[in-house]
């Protein structure tokens, strides 16, 4: 390309998010796909996209982001995700919950739980709504398990209770999995098990199951976001299934940015 009005406002830059999210390939894909050749993808963290995007919104500035739903961004501002006429960045996806080989036999409990772990985006969203707003994540994730008693029951019915088993569950610090993993946590906590939770990177997270230091993950976006980690390490690992359907990734604007399609950005 040759230059446009947004990449000038903008300084061609895409501001992303941890450089092993799945996220972040597919943005790299897009940038090929489109040929966003003047383009640069930041690396950084989920948080500080988020702040960049504060920043920008608050001066209603234009600013372009990797984002993804469910996420509390799109309830505290006016948001839009750019068309993807190429489908670059997948259809609906969802997202599951992998244990590693013998949990079933070695804390049958937990491992009905985390079977029966399901639950709607707005349910995440509660959780999110609040730890966005200050709230502590295991604070927040006993508020929802508070108020959805039915739901949970669901997911402990027929499971036997532990007997103080450690259970240790990875995560990487998106607002999605700082949920999820704390209210699965909790649950698993009040069926008789000590929960050590772990933040880590993706890659570490997959290969954690995969060789059995660690028990449990309810992350793995499927089938496109974590396609290349999956398919390296589903033969060691075992899949639950979704835990929740019909996330989105993308490419996401303010909707006073006057563009609707990756394609505007070339
Ligand atoms: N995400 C949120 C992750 C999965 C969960 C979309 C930022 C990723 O891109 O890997």
């Amino acid at each position: 390309g040759t230059g446009s009005a947004i990449g000038e406002s903008t300084n061609y830059k895409i501001i992303g998010i941890e450089p092993g999210a799945g996220l972040m390939a597919q943005a790299k894909t897009a940038m090929k796909d489109y040929k966003l050749d003047n383009w640069t993808l930041v690396e950084g963290s989920s948080a500080a996209m988020v702040a960049e995007l504060k920043k920008a919104y608050s001066k209603k500035e234009p600013i372009i982001i990797t984002g993804w739903s469910p996420h509390w961004m799109f309830a505290s501002f006016d948001l839009k995700y750019l068309d993807d006429p190429n489908g670059t960045f997948g259809g609906a996806e969802e997202i599951n919950t992998l244990v590693r080989k013998g949990l079933k036999e070695d804390a049958p409990g937990a491992y009905t739980i985390l079977d029966q772990f399901s639950w709607d985006t707005s349910d995440m969203e509660k959780v999110m709504v609040d730890v966005s707003g200050g709230m502590d994540p295991k604070e927040a994730a006993d508020k929802w398990i508070k108020a959805n008693t039915d739901k949970v029951a669901k997911w402990t019915k027929g499971a036997q209770a532990g007997n103080g088993e450690e259970i240790k569950l990875v995560y990487v610090a998106w607002d999605t999995e700082i949920a999820s993993t704390n209210v699965i946590a909790k649950v698993l906590e009040q069926n008789g098990y000590k929960v050590k939770l772990s933040q880590v990177e993706v890659g570490p997270m997959f290969a954690g199951v995969a060789n059995g230091s660690v028990d449990a993950m309810v992350a793995a976006w499927l089938p496109s976001t974590h396609k290349d980690y999956y398919e390296s390490y589903k033969k060691d690992l075992v899949n639950l299934g979704p835990n929740l359907k019909g996330t989105k990734n993308g490419i996401v604007v303010p909707k006073y940015v006057d563009i609707d399609s990756i394609e505007d950005l070339k």
